[in-house]
């Protein structure tokens, strides 16, 4: 994994709107791990749990999309996830992990290119159709781009990157083990997730429908409270191959 920073130019990696807390570029050794293809879905949730909590959810309809159980899990936090996963034998990703992943092997702004507009077909976003269905006047919208779901989409719906992952950029921000931290100072660099007494909160990754372009780079980082439950975030789920 490589997160982007603005300089040095030329050099991969490099990302124009990259914060600081997405540096500094450091390379990262990943062991073998599986990864979802997919977002987890309120299907496989409801499977698993008996409840589906998401706010754009199965049997309701948004701005003319009737959502099904391939829309992806949301509005669950991170805690409970943890527990249900960990009873599934499986766990969030890294942000290495994710990021490896997401990447897969590309070393532009996003996996699909540099240009934001390469992302056309490849993601769901707050985009035109969003504005014209169920936005609010206060959301950012990529005009440029018409996905045609107003929230989240089915998983898969859109083009897969090169390792085959479908949505690690937009429809739901996901889920990473790590804690939140400022810079990646302190990150081990075995692929590992840090894990900090000094903050609770975890990472969340690749931006989601309710956001423009610019939140779902491949470096992008946010952040959640492990309690927290929100329509925009969901999770992807791993398993460690050694
Ligand atoms: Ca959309
Ligand atoms: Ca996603």
């Amino acid at each position: 994994m490589l997160p982007s920073e603005s300089n040095p130019a030329g050099s991969p990696n490099v990302d124009p709107s990259a914060l600081i807390k997405e540096g500094p570029v450091h390379s990262v050794t990943v062991a073998p791990f599986f990864m979802s293809k997919y977002e987890t879905t309120q299907g496989q949730w409801l499977r698993f749990t008996k409840r589906n909590p998401s706010w754009s959810q199965a049997g309701k309809t948004y701005g003319g999309a009737l959502v099904n159980l391939l829309h992806p899990l949301e509005q669950v936090s991170w805690e409970e996830c943890d527990r249900v996963l960990f009873r599934l034998k499986l766990r969030f990703p890294s942000e290495a992990e994710w990021e490896y992943a997401t990447r897969a092997g590309t070393t532009t702004v996003y996996w699909t290119g540099n240009d934001k507009k390469s992302l056309k077909g490849a993601v769901n976003l707050s985009d035109f159709y969003t504005k014209t269905h169920e936005g609010s006047p206060a959301w950012d919208y990529e005009e440029w781009l018409n996905d045609g779901y107003p929230t989240t989409a089915p998983v898969g719906s859109y083009d897969s990157n090169p390792f085959g992952l479908h949505d690690v950029h937009g429809n739901v921000w996901e889920c990473c083990r790590d804690s939140h931290s400022l810079t990646y100072a302190a990150t081990p660099t075995d692929g590992s997730a840090f894990e900090s007494k000094d903050s609770s909160n975890r990472i969340i990754r690749g931006g989601s429908w309710a956001e423009g372009a610019e939140p779902c780079r491949s470096a992008s980082r946010n952040s959640l409270g492990p309690g927290d439950r929100d329509p925009r975030i969901g999770f992807r789920s791993a398993y460690s191959l050694q």
